[in-house]
């Protein structure tokens, strides 16, 4: 296919300034010709990424667009300090701080009508995978951000596909399992536009390393990988971007 791939390091809150002149030197010494690399660090470390030598996002992002919400970062403040992307509705805010379907469709619209590129996280929990019901939870996903937002968001959006069992628990999705999906959240966008869904971009992401990445970014419809726990080491990071380029 002719996407070109993305690798995206999620560091969760993990990290500090010594990991970032590490990573930011690894980027420096080593061009990823073919493939779109981002570090999506905690909020206090984004500054700390002064040049152009990798890509940068947030792991969130406030709904509103400025204003009286305590604690919360807006789009501009993110591209203020040089984000072009973000990650919205990652499962681990989905429990960890309630964050509905709604509230995810919110926050991809603060994201898109600022001009930033949301990674928008989709992806089903173990018992929703054994009743057989992984599309429909994907699709109802999908749906509501496609709803809310219109679908020009899918001109400058990102899917990951997180299977929640597979999240931190080393257990890889199979190649087959994750391109399965792939392929139904390619066609599911396609009902709605064809173009756009024969450009999207679809990662996967739960347990990614530098062993088994490169099968899976194989895979037809997996346009590179959004990384946790692999991309808080340059080598492995490294690496994963190495098996994408
Ligand atoms: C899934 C992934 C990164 P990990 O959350 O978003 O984390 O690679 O540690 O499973």
């Amino acid at each position: 296919n002719s996407r070109r791939p993305m690798v995206a390091g999620n560091w969760k809150m993990n990290g500090d300034l010594a990991l970032v002149t590490q990573m930011q030197d690894a980027f420096k010494q080593n061009r990823f010709e073919n493939v779109d690399v981002l570090v999506c660090p905690p909020f206090t470390l984004l500054a700390g990424f002064s040049s152009n030598d990798v890509g940068l996002g947030a792991q969130t992002i406030s709904e509103h667009p400025g204003g009286a919400h305590t604690g919360e970062i807006s789009a501009v403040m993110l591209r203020d300090v040089g984000c072009g992307h973000v990650i919205v509705g990652h499962s681990e805010r989905r429990t960890d701080q309630h964050e509905s379907n709604t509230l995810v469709a919110a926050k991809v619209n603060a994201a898109f009508s600022s001009g930033l590129t949301a990674i928008l996280c989709v992806g089903e929990p173990l018992a929703v995978r054994e009743a057989g019901k992984v599309f429909d939870h994907v699709a109802e996903q999908l749906d509501a951000v496609i709803g809310h937002c219109g679908s020009d968001v899918l001109n400058n959006l990102v899917i990951a596909y997180e299977p929640i069992w597979a999240i931190g628990t080393g257990n890889t999705a199979s190649p087959e399992q994750v391109q399965e999906v792939h392929a139904f959240i390619r066609s599911h966008l396609a009902k709605v536009d064809a173009m756009a869904a024969a450009k999207i971009r679809i990662l996967y992401g739960g347990s990614v390393n530098a062993t088994n990445a490169a099968q899976i970014f194989a895979q037809t419809d997996v346009d590179g990988g959004l990384i946790g726990g692999a991309s808080l080491k340059v080598t492995d990071f490294l690496a994963i971007c190495q098996a994408a380029n």
